[in-house]
């Protein structure tokens, strides 16, 4: 590997919890054009290796919190500079949040983000969403799409009910919306299993799916 590559640099320093070297990297990168997406893809690669280093027993929990915190500085670095991509009227309400029993963030709110600078306007439920809730506000909104993230196992069997109750008042209340679901630990699989529409492992190609879902529409 290059120790003098930038990218691969950011992913071992957020690695290894340097908090100001990492932060010093990312401003230098972008003062140098560094794309930003680039940046919290590499910090998200970082990021994977933290959780490898947990489940090798070489971190503990408080290695995946000072993870979580230098991403959250990171992301307040770079939201500023992630413009608007579009100044047209909404290109739709995308309903999203983390599903019950599962408290991880960092993913959903840069999908959030993400969406928000293709247009789209974000109703973000937040952590530990009950199912209830989540079919609740969906009748309430209507949006014309619902996100789920969910990071951990246990997040599968809540994304199943989530999604029954979903359904359920979609059928109740004639609605129609695509159901997406995104977390590191997503596969077709899983897809399959909580009965979801699409899934994703990347926020940049949720947007893009996002686009393609409500492209035809008048
Ligand atoms: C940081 C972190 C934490 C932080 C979270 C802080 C926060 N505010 O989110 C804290 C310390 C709270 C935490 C707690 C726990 N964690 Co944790 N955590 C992580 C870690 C290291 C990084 C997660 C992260 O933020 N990654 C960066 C983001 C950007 O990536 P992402 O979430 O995957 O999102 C990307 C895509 O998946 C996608 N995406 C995500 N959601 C969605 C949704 C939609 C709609 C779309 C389109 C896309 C999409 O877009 C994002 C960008 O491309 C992961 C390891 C890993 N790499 O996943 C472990 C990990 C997820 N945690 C794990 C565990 C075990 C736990 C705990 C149970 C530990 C404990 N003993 O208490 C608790 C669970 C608490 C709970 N009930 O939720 C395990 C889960 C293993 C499993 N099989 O269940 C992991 C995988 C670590 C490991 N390898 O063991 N954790």
């Amino acid at each position: 590997m290059n120790a003098q590559n930038p990218d691969t640099r950011l992913i071992h320093l957020l690695a290894d919890l340097e908090e100001d070297a990492v932060l010093k990297l990312v401003e230098e990168r972008l003062a140098v054009g560094h794309d930003p997406l680039k940046i919290l893809e590499d910090c998200n690669e970082g990021m994977r290796l933290v959780g490898q280093r947990y489940e090798r027993g070489e971190y503990y929990i408080a290695g995946l919190i000072m993870s979580g915190e230098i991403f959250r500085e990171v992301v307040e670095i770079i939201q500023p500079l992630m413009v608007k991509k579009t100044d047209e009227k909404s290109s739709g309400l995308i309903l999203v949040g983390t599903v019950s029993g599962d408290i991880h963030d960092i993913g959903k709110n840069m999908v959030g983000m993400l969406l928000s600078c293709y247009g789209f306007t974000v109703i973000d439920l937040g952590v530990d969403v009950p199912p209830a809730e989540f079919a609740a506000k969906a009748v309430e909104l209507k949006p014309d799409i619902v996100g789920l993230s969910g990071l951990i196992t246990a997040s599968f069997e809540m994304m199943k009910k989530t999604i029954s109750a979903l359904r359920a008042e979609a059928g109740t209340h004639n609605l129609s919306f695509p159901i997406l679901i995104g977390g590191g630990m997503i596969d077709e699989q899983v897809c399959r299993y909580v009965g979801a529409d699409y899934w994703l492992k990347d926020a940049m190609a949720g947007v893009r799916l996002c686009q393609n879902l409500l492209a035809d529409r008048s």
